[in-house]
């Protein structure tokens, strides 16, 4: 029987930051509301939705920032494929994804994470 195809990303190890929240959410060690798991990313829901859908999709791997990531173009990629599913899955399938990017851009969590922003009109601006 034929192996499925590996999950996009899956051919590097996974880090982890022992001190970083996003890990401990993704180890289990705290927890969150998942809309979707598999080998290379977790998704759930922000704690402080900013939009009647709004989910973090967020790399199992430690990586600090969205410049991290884009040295992973295959994981990338997913993480795109993944919020536009959880999109047409939670709403009606228009989205904004936003990666904050250096604290003066808003950044809290210095573990890479796709905000999915969906649900009816969005402002612009808002985030
Ligand atoms: P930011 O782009 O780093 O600012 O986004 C961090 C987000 O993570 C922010 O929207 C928080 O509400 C959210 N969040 C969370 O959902 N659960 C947590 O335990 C923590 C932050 I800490």
């Amino acid at each position: 029987e034929p192996a499925s195809a590996p999950t996009p990303g899956s051919a590097a190890a996974i880090r982890v930051d022992p001190e970083c929240v996003f890990c401990r959410i993704i180890a289990g060690e705290i927890p969150s509301e998942r809309v979707h798991e598999d080998e290379t990313v977790i998704a759930f829901k922000d704690l402080s939705p900013k939009a009647p859908v709004h989910v973090l999709v967020v790399p199992r791997t430690h990586l600090r920032d969205v410049r991290e990531l884009a040295d992973e173009p295959s994981l990338l990629a997913h993480v795109a494929s993944v919020a536009g599913d959880l999109a047409a899955e939670l709403a009606d399938g228009d989205f904004r994804l936003v990666f904050n990017t250096g604290a003066q851009a808003g950044q809290t969590v210095f573990h890479v994470h796709a905000h999915v922003l969906a649900g009816g009109e969005l402002a612009e601006g808002e985030m």
